[in-house]
């Protein structure tokens, strides 16, 4: 594979409205000039690599004209903006999405060609822009897409961490992790601002002045340097920024004397304090460094993009500084991505106060009106508490005003409220505990934010019902739901071509791509045997192309005519993967006990289970083994493994999750009732045509409900149902089934080798007590799930069936599509309005 490129290079940015064949050779043109003149590699070489490097950086040459002329409409317009702040986002690849939204892949997969290229080979040399850990991560992703393609005024801010979430490499011992490099050679998307550059302080004091004025002096400052990513929006002009910020230290805080005094570290400490800051996503917090280390990313993260947010706040309408604080709410909304980026309360109070002169009332006025704050789970161990001391060390300036807040906001409790005096020391935040004293961050949050939300239906009630009742009554309008959302562009527009070019054949139209309620018009096909056989051949090339993929990863060869069944997410016992590879379990013993004509009749199932374990997650990392060695016997036996494969997807991230979700046709979505915030990627799948078995939980309620009951395999115990069966188990009143020991008592008996998953399986037997007790209740619904599973497998015989349901999920997936859930954030919370770029004014650039 090499060049036998004819065209001249030429650096011009080609247009867009030239016919194909005229375009493709500027394009060719252009990404020949980036393969010689950006002076990455030797200009002779041009493998896929280069190719991919070069093509990257003619994309980016538009995405920079488009957003340049983005942020000069805003600023000329001045709009009210969003900021959304998150310590996680899951961008995955960009170029298929660039050139997708852009609306330029036939002419750049042209132009590749004519250069010696398949564009599908040059895509794959990318590397996953993996900033984020799961759902939270990847909705921040989707959210952004959706915010450029509604042509909102909205921007995202993040850290840019030199090392993504680890890569998870598969071993006889189970899961090994790997730094993960997105930027070994660099990253094409991203443009370093060097004259974006924000002072973060850490540690020091408090001063008093003789005025009374207080002010934080002194302690270690780091320098924030912005790197942009451009997010283009689907078929629009508008084109809005990523911003991750990299801590630095000067020049000067290098002490060159101790340098040349052979003192190497410590000359440079504050440098290699600033590298560990964005080193790597959730470093470990099990120690007293850990712990200081996060909440340091965390202020670093809410510091600068405040300090961002306020110069342009200030430099906009002629940059007299002439607004009024008062304003800054009308012209600037902060959405917090959960409680990560908290510090943003007590910062922004510091800032307008000590910076800016303003009082106590009018900065809360000015701070109250601007953040809102979405939950993201309800887990009481996902509930950040700080300790109290490690904050006073890091933050003495906003430990101080957090007391405030919240000895104004016990006050108001006592004077407005006396009925829940007693429920003040669950509500306020400092937890004087004095065995662990720490500042619940969720408290804080909705103490001092305008709106708090929840991310599904089921979700935001609980939220007002259990974790945040208490605070229903003072603020009874503050509680809203968003319900999640994916982007139609990557999980079906470009995700599945091949789908999505049916759909759009039968719709007649591709305006589903930006209104996805239109899906629901294929309901009338849903039982068209025309519409049937395309279906079913589109559903059966994406399997196709994953079993290829299955077979690169693992070695292990399946049968695309098995029924596919997957579960990827992130590992953990609330998901219940342990429920799935259980019944896969079982189902392997009840295959080993029938006659070969019996086996006959059963539903042939290839399961995939994918998902990283938290590297300190003990019992996830057991889970990830137990499902390899399953595989490993199952896989391996003649008998049976025409009729049940079992596999591990090594190192789930965005693009493993592009292949697998196409080519599913069953996906698992069991988290014991009530746990699961919302989920999102049970929206991808029935967005691609996949039936879903499942609890009601999270958005699964939803999904059920726009889908039809008879298309959903529902089982388990219900989210109010849970307490009380807890309950029941603590008391030993409740009996696992029969079925389930089998499952237990037949991995215990060495069936898939001699690991010891005691352990593990403790976890689900016993009344109670750490670790034990079945806390998940997967013995409990371990019984409705087989029966559902049995459902499953004869709805499976029924290709008619089958393929109608699939129908059905697609069609009733247009409420899923994050456009939905954005144009609702930005009216009901934001109140923002859509600022669309007019048209290019830029000439193009030459030489
Ligand atoms: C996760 C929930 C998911 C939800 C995503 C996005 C956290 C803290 N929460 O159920 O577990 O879909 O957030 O809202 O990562």
């Amino acid at each position: 594979n090499g060049s036998n490129a004819t065209a001249t290079a030429k650096s011009s940015i080609p247009a867009v409205s030239h016919p194909l064949a005229e375009e493709s050779s500027e394009i060719a043109s252009n990404i020949n000039f980036h393969a010689q003149y950006t002076p990455h590699f030797s200009p002779f070489k041009f493998e896929p690599e280069q190719a991919y490097y070069a093509t990257a950086g003619s994309v980016r040459d538009r995405l920079i004209q488009q957003w340049n002329e983005t942020y000069r409409h805003f600023h000329e317009v001045d709009p009210k903006q969003t900021y959304y702040l998150s310590m996680e986002y899951l961008q995955g690849r960009a170029l298929t999405n660039a050139i997708g939204n852009l609306n330029i892949q036939d002419a750049y997969a042209d132009a590749l060609n004519k250069l010696g290229h398949e564009l599908e080979e040059v895509v794959e040399q990318e590397k996953d822009a993996a900033l984020g850990n799961g759902g939270l991560g990847r909705l921040a992703a989707c959210f952004l897409d959706s915010m450029a393609t509604l042509n909102l005024p909205a921007w995202g801010y993040g850290l840019r961490y030199r090392y993504g979430l680890f890569k998870q490499r598969i071993t006889k011992a189970g899961q090994e992790e790997i730094a993960e490099d997105w930027l070994e050679k660099f990253s094409p998307w991203e443009v370093v601002r060097h004259d974006v550059v924000f002072p973060v302080q850490f540690f020091g004091r408090v001063e008093v002045d003789p005025s009374g004025s207080r002010k934080w002096v002194g302690g270690e400052v780091l320098q924030a340097l912005a790197y942009d990513v451009p997010i283009p929006g689907y078929k629009t002009k508008n084109t809005i920024s990523l911003r991750l910020w990299e801590a630095k230290a000067c020049a000067e805080d290098i002490s060159l004397s101790q340098f040349n005094d052979g003192q190497y570290e410590s000359a440079a400490q504050l440098h290699s304090s600033a590298q560990q800051i964005c080193a790597v996503l959730y470093p470990g917090d099990a120690t007293e460094n850990g712990k200081l280390l996060r909440l340091k990313q965390q202020f670093f993260l809410c510091s600068a993009s405040l300090q961002d947010i306020i110069s342009r706040f200030k430099e906009r309408k002629g940059g007299k500084g002439l607004r009024q604080w008062s304003e800054f709410p009308s012209k600037v909304a902060v959405q917090l991505n959960d409680t990560h980026p908290t510090l943003t309360i007590p910062e922004l109070m510091r800032l307008l106060m000590d910076d800016e002169g303003l009082g106590w009332d009018d900065a809360w006025d000015v701070m109250t009106r601007t953040i809102a704050y979405t939950n993201h789970t309800v887990l009481p161990e996902a509930l950040e508490k700080w300790s109290q001391a490690v904050m006073w060390k890091l933050l003495p300036r906003h430990m101080e005003i957090i007391e405030e807040i919240d000895k104004r906001f016990i006050a108001l409790i006592q004077s407005t409220q006396p009925n829940l005096e007693s429920k003040l020391s669950s509500m306020c935040i400092l937890d004087h505990n004095p065995q662990k004293p720490v500042v619940r961050m969720a408290n804080l949050c909705v103490v001092s934010s305008h709106t708090v939300n929840g991310v599904a239906q089921l979700h935001s009630d609980i939220l007002k019902s259990e974790l945040f009742a208490d605070y229903v009554s003072v603020w009874p309008n503050k509680f809203q739901n968003k319900t999640n959302g994916i982007t139609p562009r990557r999980w079906l527009r470009f995700c599945s071509p091949e789908l999505s070019h049916i759909v759009t054949k039968w719709l007649k139209t591709d305006q589903w791509v930006t209104n996805l309620d239109l899906l629901t018009n294929l309901r009338q096909f849903a039982d068209n045997a025309d519409f049937h056989t395309e279906w079913e051949s589109a559903k059966m090339a994406n399997k196709q192309r994953l079993a290829q993929y299955i077979l690169r990863v693992t070695g292990v060869s399946i049968d695309p005519n098995s029924l596919f069944d997957i579960q990827v997410k992130r590992i953990h016992e609330y998901k219940r993967q342990l429920l799935n590879i259980l019944g896969a379990v079982y189902r392997y013993k009840r295959l080993k006990e029938m006659s070969p004509e019996e086996r006959k009749n059963t539903t042939s199932r290839t399961i995939m289970i994918g998902g990283k374990a938290f590297a300190t997650y003990t019992n996830a990392k057991r889970i990830v083994k137990l499902v390899n060695d399953v595989g490993a016997v199952v896989n391996n036996d003649p008998e049976v493994n025409t009729y049940l494969k079992v596999v591990f997807v090594p190192n789930y991230n965005v693009s493993v999750a592009e292949i697998l979700i196409p080519g599913s046709e069953l996906s698992q979505h069991i988290s014991t009732a009530g746990m699961e915030a919302s989920g999102t990627s049970n929206m991808k799948f029935a967005l691609n045509g996949c039936l879903i078995i499942g609890t009601l939980d999270g958005a699964n309620v939803e999904i059920r409900e726009e889908i039809g009951e008879e298309n959903f395999f529902l089982f388990g115990a219900t989210a109010d149902e849970v307490p009380h069966l807890r309950k029941e188990r603590e008391n030993g009143l409740f009996m696992p089934d029969p079925r389930f020991e089998e499952a237990k008592q037949f991995i215990r008996s060495g069936a898939f080798g001699n690991y010891d998953y005691n352990p593990l399986l403790e976890s689900l037997e016993g009344n109670s007590g750490y670790g034990r007790g079945d806390y998940f209740l997967v013995g409990h619904d371990f019984p409705t799930y087989m029966d559902a599973q049995a459902r499953v497998d004869e709805a499976y015989k029924d290709r008619k069936r089958w393929i109608k349901m699939s129908i059905l999920s697609t069609s009733g997936s247009g409420k899923f599509s994050s456009d939905r859930t954005i144009s609702q954030y930005a009216k009901e919370i934001w109140n923002i309005e859509e600022c669309c770029v007019p048209q290019l004014r830029y000439p193009t650039v030459t030489p």
